[in-house]
């Protein structure tokens, strides 16, 4: 749909002053939150991604994007949650120890949020023992890492290795992601299952709960 690519192209070029109106055209013309997300912001913040990647872009603009992104997803955020409904679940959700990207793991957070989940966001490097403490405390069903770091991806091994340990009963379900993150490595550090984009982590979770 044009619409989408529009804000697509405004949100990758960080066009703060017409997002908004984008946005609300997109819900006029009868657009779902979902499709907004999935076929605008996240294609999007992975070219995004890309062009930072090959030095075509830098920081700022990067920043822009993401800044762009985040206005829309402001407008999309009251339609999505139902605040009648009874929470489908409790998460607990956090970028790992040692790493400070947010973007993938926010657009986890609003889609959760968007179906109904209640979401305990510990925000960007979040210690082993700071993911164990709001456990404790929310006794969450879902325990969902994110890494976009080789060398933060070992962090969700300790706090998986922590947590059982510490044989809480029940044991949150453990969903991992993150650019680096593989099925595999999913398995080889005992999470429970992996999700590649946010939309697959909603819908691994919506299956748990059906
Ligand atoms: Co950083 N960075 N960065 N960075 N950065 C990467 C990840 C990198 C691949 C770029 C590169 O050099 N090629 C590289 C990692 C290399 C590696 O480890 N293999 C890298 C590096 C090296 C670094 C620094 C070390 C750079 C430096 O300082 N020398 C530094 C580290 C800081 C730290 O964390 N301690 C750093 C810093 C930064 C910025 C601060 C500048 C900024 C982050 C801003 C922010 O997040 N607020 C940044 C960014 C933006 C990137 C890239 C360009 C884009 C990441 C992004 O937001 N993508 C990235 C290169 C790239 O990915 N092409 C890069 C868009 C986003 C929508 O996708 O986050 O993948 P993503 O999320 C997806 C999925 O992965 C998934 O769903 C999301 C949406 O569908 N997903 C989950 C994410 N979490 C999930 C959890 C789930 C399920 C799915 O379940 C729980």
């Amino acid at each position: 749909m044009a619409i989408l690519d529009d804000i697509k192209d405004r949100t990758m070029t960080g066009k703060l002053n017409e997002i908004e109106d984008l946005v609300n055209t997109a819900i006029n013309n009868g657009s779902n939150p979902d499709d907004i997300i999935q076929n605008g912001f996240i294609p999007a913040m992975e070219i995004v991604g890309q062009r930072f990647q090959k030095n075509e872009i830098y920081i700022p603009e990067m920043l822009v994007a993401a800044k762009t992104m985040n206005k829309g997803l402001e407008i999309l955020k009251p339609l999505m949650i139902n605040q009648e409904t009874k929470s489908l679940a409790t998460v607990v959700l956090g970028t790992v120890k040692g790493d400070l990207h947010d973007i993938g793991k926010n657009l986890v957070r609003i889609m959760m949020e968007g179906v109904g989940m209640k979401v305990i966001d510990l925000g960007t490097d979040v210690a082993h023992e700071k993911f164990i403490e709001a456990i404790k405390i929310h006794n969450p069903q879902i325990l969902a890492m994110s890494a976009l770091l080789t060398t933060t991806m070992p962090a969700m091994g300790a706090t998986i290795e922590t947590l059982k340990k510490t044989e809480l009963d029940p044991c949150p379900f453990i969903l991992v992601g993150g650019a680096p993150v593989t099925p595999e490595f999913a398995k080889q550090i005992g999470a429970d299952d992996y999700a590649d984009n946010a939309g697959e982590a909603v819908d691994k979770i919506k299956v748990l709960f059906q």
